[in-house]
């Protein structure tokens, strides 16, 4: 048997707290909620081809997207762990155009949660892999007043937790609070996220890409001279490299956090002055970016970290491109060369 002790991801929390004695407990409490939501979730994603909640619910939201019932399902079950946990003071989703206030009959709390409650919700009904992101701050209003848009409105740089859940082949939640990045994988008769995979680091460099290639014709010339460059046989370059595209960018962005490469989503510059992005800042690409820079990588939205990319609405898109350090460094001179 191993020596290694077993961490559930409550103890984890607890450790961490150990080492910041100015904590409170209330971020421990924010993270156990959403263990908690995360297993009501995993609970509903596995039996989705059991019960009748498959399919479009028959309405859009606020991006204009078809709405699966799955989502709303998995919304809620995040807004009631977190609504009267005490520890938030307002939320935002991918599923709600407005901010999200805590009821007044439950007390504020000092930080922000905005997520995204499903993502690659499309591909639900093929049985591929879909997750939650989160992304948490803390607020700049005063404690003990309603949460403000002002509150969610924040850098990547400043989030105080950043991290997703993948429901694949297993559940697994990987988070980070600023100090590396830590994987926990759901023991499913234990009903515990077990740590599974401690300091999780990206390979510095990585033969895979992942784009959705059928949108080739409306990138920057910088980015069709990269993927140009990256599919074209050199063997002095190392190239091609070998595509992986699921179209889920968590179950994506996961497999280029363990193996290398880059994960992209480029602007549709079909018309240049009004190039056009799909991502959300808030609660897709800021905490995806956020673990692969603690694991050691690096994102960008062509110009800047998205770390320091400024919101001004709670739904802002963003062009995203995160991986490895080489594959990225390799991918800006490009964009450096062709697009400036
Ligand atoms: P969603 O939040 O509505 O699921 O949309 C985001 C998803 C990402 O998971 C994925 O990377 C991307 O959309 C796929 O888009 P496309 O089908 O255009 O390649
Ligand atoms: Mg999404």
């Amino acid at each position: 048997m191993s020596s290694e002790r077993t961490c559930t991801i409550e103890r984890h929390f607890i450790d961490q707290q150990y080492k910041h004695p100015e904590a409170t407990g209330e971020l421990t409490r924010l993270m156990h909620q959403l263990a908690f939501a995360a297993k009501q979730i995993t609970k509903e994603v596995r039996s989705a081809g059991l019960s009748d909640i498959l399919g479009a619910a028959g309405h859009t939201n606020v991006q204009g997207e078809a709405v699966q019932k799955l989502d709303e399902i998995s919304n809620d079950v995040i807004y009631r762990a977190m609504d009267h946990a005490g520890v938030l003071c307002c939320m935002a989703s991918e599923e709600r155009e407005k901010m999200i206030p805590i009821p007044s009959e439950f007390t504020s709390g000092k930080y922000t949660l905005a997520f995204d409650p499903l993502d690659g919700s499309s591909n639900i009904d093929a049985n591929i892999n879909v997750g939650t992101i989160f992304s948490i701050h803390k607020r700049v209003s005063p404690d003990g007043t309603p949460g403000t848009e002002a509150d969610l409105l924040q850098t990547g740089r400043s989030q105080v937790v950043a991290g997703y859940i993948v429901y694949g082949s297993s559940t697994m939640m990987v988070y980070t609070t600023g100090h590396g990045v830590n994987g926990f994988t759901l023991e499913p008769s234990l009903g515990e996220f077990l740590l599974s995979h401690p300091n999780m680091r990206i390979p510095d460099y990585g033969k895979y890409f992942s784009i959705n290639m059928g949108n080739y014709h409306y990138w920057s010339e910088g980015v069709r001279k990269y993927i140009d460059h990256i599919t074209t046989p050199d063997s002095e370059h190392g190239t091609p490299y070998s595509q992986r595209y699921i179209g889920s960018m968590i179950a994506d962005v996961h497999r280029t956090l363990l193996y290398g490469g880059l994960f992209m989503y480029p602007f549709d510059c079909r018309d240049p002055k009004h190039p056009k992005a799909k991502l959300r800042l808030l609660y897709e690409a800021s905490p995806m970016s956020m673990i692969i820079e603690q694991a050691g990588g690096l994102s960008t939205d062509g110009k800047q970290s998205i770390l320091d990319v400024v919101p001004h609405g709670l739904h802002d898109r963003v062009q995203l491109f995160v991986g490895a350090r080489k594959n990225v460094d390799e991918l800006l001179g490009f964009l450096n060369q062709y697009d400036q």
